[in-house]
C-alpha cells in the first residue's frame, strides 16, 4: 500500500496517490470527440459543474460526507449558455439537476401531473391515449423545443461525478481536453466541492463498527485545484469559480482571497441563503489593476423578457459572454 503524504497534498501528490475513477478513459474520449466537433463548428464551448461532491467514509461505502447543492445553479446556468450558442460539457454530480429536466423536478412539479388519460379512446386493442394537459403545454413545449434543439444541434455533453476523487480526476482530465481551444473556453465552476477527503490509504475497509464510542475522522485538505488549472491544464481559459458562505461578513474577503491566490478571471461570490436573488462579481478589469466588485441583484417577484419569473442565471450567463468575448477578443500579452 502506498504511503499517503500526511495532511497537506499538492495536486501532483494527490494524483500520484489516489486512483483514477474506472470510467475516466471512456469520459475523456467521449470529452475529446465532443471538443473536436465543436472546434470543427467554431463554437465556443462552456465546462459547466453542478451538484455536491461525497467523500466516502469506507472503502465499501456505507457512509460519505456530502456538499450541500441540488444542482439548480449549474443545471439553470447550462440552459442560458446554450441559448447564447455555447456548446455545454455539463458535469454534474450523479441524480442532481439537469438542464431542462429540471422544471420537471419529481418534488416540486412531478411530470406525471402534467399528463391526462382520456379513457374514452380505450378499446380492447390499444389502451387509452395520454396527452399533456391544456394549462401545461405551453410551458412544456418551450422547454422541450429548446431540449430537442439543443440535442439536433448536439450542444450538450454529460459526465457525472459521485465523490470527490471523481470530481478532480474528472475536472483536470476535461480541462486538459478544452484546452486544444484555448480562449475559446470557459471555466464555470458551481459544483460544491468538498474541501476535505479521507486518502484511500487511511479509508476502512469495510463499514465502521459502532459500541466504541465516538466517531473520531481526521480528514486530510483537498488539495487547490485552481492553481495548477490556472498554470498548467487551462492556461488561456477564461475561469470562473464560486465562493459559497453562510456568513456575509466573509463573502467578499474570501472572494477576493481566491482570486488573489489563484489569478483566475472570476469569483462569482454567493451567500447560501441568498444565492437566488444577489451575486457579487470579484474580478480584476485588467492585470495588475485592483480587484473590484459588481453585484448582481434581482427583485422579488421579478419577470424576464419572455414573461417568465426571472432566474438570476440569465443575468449571470449574460455579463459572463459579454466578458469571455472582451477576454477572445484581447491580445494574450495584455492579459
Ligand atoms: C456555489 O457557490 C453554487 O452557487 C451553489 C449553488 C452550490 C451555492 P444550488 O446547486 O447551489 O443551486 O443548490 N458553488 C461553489 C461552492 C464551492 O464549493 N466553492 C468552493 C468554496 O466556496 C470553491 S470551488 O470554497
Amino acid at each position: 500500500m502506498n504511503e499517503a503524504p500526511s495532511s497537506q497534498f499538492s495536486a501532483e501528490s494527490y494524483f500520484a496517490t489516489q486512483p483514477a475513477p474506472p470510467t475516466l478513459e471512456h469520459d475523456v474520449a467521449g470529452v475529446r470527440a465532443f471538443v473536436a466537433r465543436q472546434r470543427e463548428l467554431g463554437r465556443k464551448v462552456v465546462l459547466v459543474t453542478s451538484g455536491g461532491t461525497t467523500v466516502p467514509l469506507e472503502l465499501n461505502v456505507v457512509r460519505y460526507l456530502d456538499n450541500f447543492s441540488a444542482g439548480t445553479r449549474g443545471a439553470t446556468s447550462a440552459e442560458y449558455f446554450l441559448q447564447a450558442g455555447y456548446a455545454v460539457v455539463f458535469m454534474h454530480r450523479q441524480f442532481s439537476l439537469q438542464p431542462f429536466s429540471r422544471h420537471y423536478s419529481h418534488s416540486t412539479n412531478p411530470f406525471l401531473d402534467l399528463l391526462d388519460v382520456d379513457p374514452q379512446s380505450s378499446d380492447s386493442q390499444s389502451p387509452p391515449n395520454i396527452s399533456v394537459m391544456p394549462s401545461k403545454r405551453a410551458e412544456l413545449l418551450e422547454v422541450l423545443q429548446a431540449y430537442k434543439s439543443a440535442r439536433a444541434l448536439e450542444q450538450i455533453h454529460t459526465l457525472t461525478f459521485v465523490t470527490v476523487n471523481d470530481y478532480l480526476w474528472l475536472l483536470r482530465a476535461v480541462s486538459q481536453e478544452l484546452s486544444v481551444i484555448g480562449r475559446q473556453s470557459l471555466y464555470y465552476l458551481a459544483a460544491a466541492v468538498s474541501d476535505f477527503f479521507l486518502p484511500r490509504q487511511k479509508m476502512s475497509e469495510h463499514k465502521i463498527q459502532s459500541g466504541k464510542g465516538s466517531l473520531i475522522i481526521e480528514m486530510d485538505q483537498v488539495p487547490k485545484i485552481l492553481k495548477p488549472m490556472v498554470d498548467e491544464w487551462s492556461r488561456e481559459g477564461f475561469i470562473v469559480s464560486f465562493k459559497l458562505e453562510t456568513d456575509p461578513a466573509l463573502l467578499i474577503p474570501k472572494a477576493r482571497g481566491a482570486l488573489e491566490r489563484y489569478g483566475h478571471q472570476i469569483v462569482v461570490g454567493n451567500d447560501l441563503h441568498r444565492r437566488k436573488y444577489e451575486v457579487v462579481f470579484v474580478s480584476r478589469e485588467h492585470a495588475g489593476q485592483d480587484i473590484s466588485e459588481h453585484w448582481l441583484r434581482i427583485g422579488p417577484g421579478a419577470i424576464n423578457a419572455l414573461g417568465h419569473p426571472k432566474e438570476i442565471e440569465e443575468d449571470i450567463i449574460a455579463e459572463l459572454v459579454k466578458r469571455h468575448d472582451a477576454w477572445i477578443a484581447a491580445e494574450p500579452s495584455a492579459n
